[in-house]
């Protein structure tokens, strides 16, 4: 069968592009099945989706399935995508984080053009789902765990895909069916962003067994699944010796929740000489499980950059409600440690948590200027529905996020209220702009840092619109309810919305 695996506009994301993984863990298990497939990756062709279609249908070879994934602030583009196929009679299915969530919003009256959706992982549902099709089959009939779809005026929402156990068993990611070099570089803020560059990702390990209040991993869920260090490294060989990779970028949830197999990989990488790459924890990784060595071995495998998720300066606040599951010292012991084996680092921090108050947003500003890591990402709390966040915002306060589309990490922009009378969300906004002021800004050494470097004036415009988005803000940056905007109350009500 002849299919597109797409990922929609992707708006949402900054002007750094990097490949959408998933469909390319799908596209390699069609491909395997014997099915034609390409990927089309809106963030980054030139051309629109129905190019590819009409071209195709030109040549007497039409496409008949376009499978479309969506992370939340994505649907609305996943939904113009799936119209627009079915006007040209493709059958439509939309996977990934969002559906996986909720499976149902998309089948109903107000989207006659989506076909069906799935639920979870889905290397082992596609294959099957799409042999039915081939067979002229209906898919529903054939019991496909993670499969939803209408019957009659019912929609029919079956259990999610079980987790792919052995992820050994799977076909690497189809990396060479992307156009890499319309990606670019994974870190362009520190970088200056070449748009050209050939940046791989790979994934080593699924799940983390960890429960942070704000996070949403729905499709990979808690449990840990890693893959054998030998397959890590023939895919690194792979994307090193025979695709070109000028950058890789490691994205698993916790790549390092193993600590003798994060140092065994890096042990293989410099044995098998493919440490040549630099590469980083795209995502970041945890501070405790990490100790000294591990860093001077990943320097030795080529690692450029680390990352770790630091979220809050104030330990009440880690323990009781963000449930990190590290404490501060572990934090600055992995920044130590970091920069003793010469690696870039990078902190992730999060402003209004529940509880968040102008005395814990400070800490964490004081925290983030005393490990001075080389990049601070400072983000404002984003409650996607399903994460624990969610439930006690529903309890305590109100939602007023109405589009999903406000959801997408760089609309940084308040969400929700507590009703405990001292969370304040323009507080929370004046805070967050004030700790990249601080961090970035206000501190001569740092200014000259960026400044001194080639790719700061290389790169001045998308160095432009980061300042005026990070210092400046846009106007929609203020809390909405100030513009009398309703509040949302529940999953179900913010569907209805849309
Ligand atoms: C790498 C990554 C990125 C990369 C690449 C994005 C991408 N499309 O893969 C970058 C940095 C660009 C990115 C950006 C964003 N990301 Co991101 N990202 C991840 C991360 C760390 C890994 C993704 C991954 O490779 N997963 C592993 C693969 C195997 O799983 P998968 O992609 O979900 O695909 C499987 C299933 O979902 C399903 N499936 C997927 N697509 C389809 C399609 C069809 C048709 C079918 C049938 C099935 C199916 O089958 C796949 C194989 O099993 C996840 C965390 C996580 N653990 O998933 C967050 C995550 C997916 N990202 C998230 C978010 C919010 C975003 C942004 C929206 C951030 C923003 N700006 O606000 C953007 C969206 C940009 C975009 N185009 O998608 C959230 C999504 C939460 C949610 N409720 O939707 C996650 C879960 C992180 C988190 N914990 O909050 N992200
Ligand atoms: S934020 Fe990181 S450590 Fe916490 S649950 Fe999510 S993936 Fe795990």
């Amino acid at each position: 069968m002849r299919i597109i695996l797409a990922s929609p506009e992707a708006k949402v994301w900054s002007e750094r592009k990097h490949i959408p993984l998933g469909i390319g863990y799908l596209a390699a298990v069609l491909r395997q099945a014997g099915h034609d497939v390409i990927i089309y990756d809106a963030a980054i062709e030139d051309y629109p989706v129905t190019y590819y279609i009409e071209e195709a249908e030109a040549a007497g070879k039409p496409y008949q399935l376009i499978g479309i994934s969506a992370a939340t602030p994505l649907i609305g583009d996943a939904w113009e995508m799936a119209k627009t196929a079915k006007r040209y009679g493709l059958t439509t299915i939309l996977g990934g984080p969002h559906l996986t969530i909720l499976p149902a919003e998309s089948l109903g009256p107000e989207h006659p053009y989506v076909d069906y959706t799935f639920k979870g992982e889905a290397e082992e549902g596609i294959v099957e789902f799409v042999d039915a099709l081939e067979k002229g089959e209906k898919p529903e009939d054939r019991d496909i765990p993670g499969l939803n779809f209408r019957r009659g005026d019912e929609i029919i929402v079956s259990p999610i895909s079980p987790m792919i156990e052995d992820l050994d068993s799977l076909p690497f990611p189809a990396h060479d069916l992307f156009k890499i070099d319309q990606y670019t570089n994974l870190q362009p803020l520190t970088d200056g962003l070449d748009p050209h560059a050939r940046s791989f990702t790979i994934l080593t390990s699924r799940g983390c067994p960890y429960k942070c209040t704000f996070c949403s991993k729905p499709v990979t869920g808690d449990t840990w699944r890693g893959r054998s260090v030998e397959n890590v490294v023939a895919e690194w060989r792979w994307l090193v010796q025979e695709l070109g990779a000028t950058e890789i970028g490691v994205t698993d949830d916790i790549w390092n929740l193993k600590l003798p197999r994060a140092k065994d990989l890096c042990r293989r990488i410099v044995e098998e000489g493919i440490n040549t790459v630099p590469w980083t924890t795209v995502h970041g990784m945890k501070v405790n499980h990490t100790d000294p060595e591990l860093f001077l071995l990943m320097k030795a495998a080529g690692a450029k950059r680390v990352g770790f998720g630091v979220e809050n300066g104030d330990p009440w606040m880690l323990k009781n409600v963000i449930r990190k599951g590290q404490s501060l010292d572990q934090v600055r012991n992995a920044f130590r440690w970091a920069k003793e084996a010469d690696l870039q680092t990078m902190g992730f921090f999060i402003f209004g948590m529940p509880k968040d108050t102008e005395e814990t947003m400070e800490k964490t500003i004081q925290l983030a200027l005393e490990l001075d890591p080389d990049l601070a990402n400072f983000m404002l709390a984003a409650p996607f529905p399903g994460t624990k966040m969610w439930d006690i915002i529903q309890e305590g306060g109100e939602v007023f996020a109405h589009e999903w589309p406000d959801y997408a990490i760089h609309e940084q922009k308040a969400r929700f209220v507590m009703h405990d009378g001292e969370y304040d969300p323009d507080l929370v906004v004046k805070k967050w702009r004030e700790a990249y002021r601080r961090f970035y800004l206000y501190r001569p050494k740092r200014v000259w840092e960026k400044v001194s470097k080639k790719s700061f004036w290389l790169d001045l415009p998308n160095t432009a619109a980061n300042a005026r988005r990070f210092f400046i803000g846009a106007k929609d940056q203020q809390a909405p309810q100030l513009a009398g905007a309703e509040p949302v109350t529940s999953v179900s009500g913010l569907v209805n919305r849309m």
